[in-house]
């Protein structure tokens, strides 16, 4: 099953992403969004900082994304019928911050091999490049490139991954409406600028939908199935939930956190913010 066109597909493989892809109605972005600072309001510390990582542990309604069809069949035709979700990031920008993210390639620090895996950047608001949209090196995804360590003041990466002299003439601009997303393949170099804007710029990034035959090289990860059948076995495998902000799903999504900061810091003494 698939729902993109031979030249998105092209596109793809070509230049190493697609956008835009419609995936949610714009009241159902805002509904995601809602659930997001209702968990913030209730719980100011669960999903700041390092607690960003798999928010879709303990929310129905970012569980629903992760588990959309729409998506999945996106997902499916770039890597096939068994699908898993090993994880998922919020990127938040506030207004009047000075947050980016430096150029860098997802499969340099991941540790997820092969590299057949596609993260999904669904945009719950408007992702424009006054408020700091994600910007693509088309090509970029046919090598792997080097990258300085920065831990740079204000940059979202954990370790402020950065490949440096990125063309600027090249990186395209990937502007998306609240409900849309973008693929991306792991070796594309991306990066993204500070939110200007008056509000949030939100996105939640399955990070990502992988193969079965996927490895986690640097650590573990549990997964839940997405769709299709797990005959490889390599990973734990975890459930959905039911409720909001459930008790025992904050203790998964905090064991699921501490095993992601093993892979993010893996041979290193210091630690970033995320
Ligand atoms: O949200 C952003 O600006 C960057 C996200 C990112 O680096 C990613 O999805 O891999």
């Amino acid at each position: 099953m698939t729902n993109l066109t031979s030249n998105q597909l092209k596109q793809y493989k070509d230049q190493g992403y697609i956008s835009p892809i419609e995936v949610l109605s714009s009241s159902e972005a805002l509904e995601a969004r809602k659930e997001i600072e209702l968990i913030e309001k209730k719980m100011p510390n669960e999903i700041y900082k390092s607690g960003r990582y798999n928010v879709h542990l303990i929310s129905p309604k970012l569980d629903s994304i992760v588990h959309n069809s729409k998506i999945l069949d996106v997902v499916e035709s770039i890597i096939g019928k068994n699908i898993l979700v090993c994880s998922t990031t919020l990127f938040i920008k506030n207004p009047n911050k000075q947050d980016f993210v430096s150029y860098h390639q997802d499969a340099k620090y991941i540790g997820l091999e092969p590299h057949d895996w596609i993260t999904a950047w669904v945009a719950l608001t408007e992702s424009n490049e006054n408020n700091g949209c994600m910007k693509m090196w088309p090509k970029s995804h046919l090598n792997i490139k080097d990258h300085n360590e920065k831990f740079n003041e204000g940059n979202l990466l954990t370790r402020g991954q950065t490949v440096e002299n990125v063309p600027e003439d090249e990186v395209k601009s990937i502007e998306l409406k609240a409900g849309q997303m973008s693929l991306h393949h792991p070796r594309v170099v991306h990066g993204s600028g500070i939110n200007k804007s008056n509000d949030r710029r939100i996105g939640f990034v399955i990070q990502s939908y992988i193969g079965t035959n996927v490895k986690q090289t640097l650590g573990k990860n549990s997964v839940q199935i997405a769709r299709g059948e797990d005959k490889y076995n390599f990973h734990k495998k975890i459930g959905r939930p039911n409720v909001l902000m459930n008790t025992n799903d904050l203790k998964i999504k905090k064991q699921e956190n501490d095993n992601l900061q093993e892979i993010f810091y893996k041979g290193l003494e210091k630690k970033g913010f995320y």
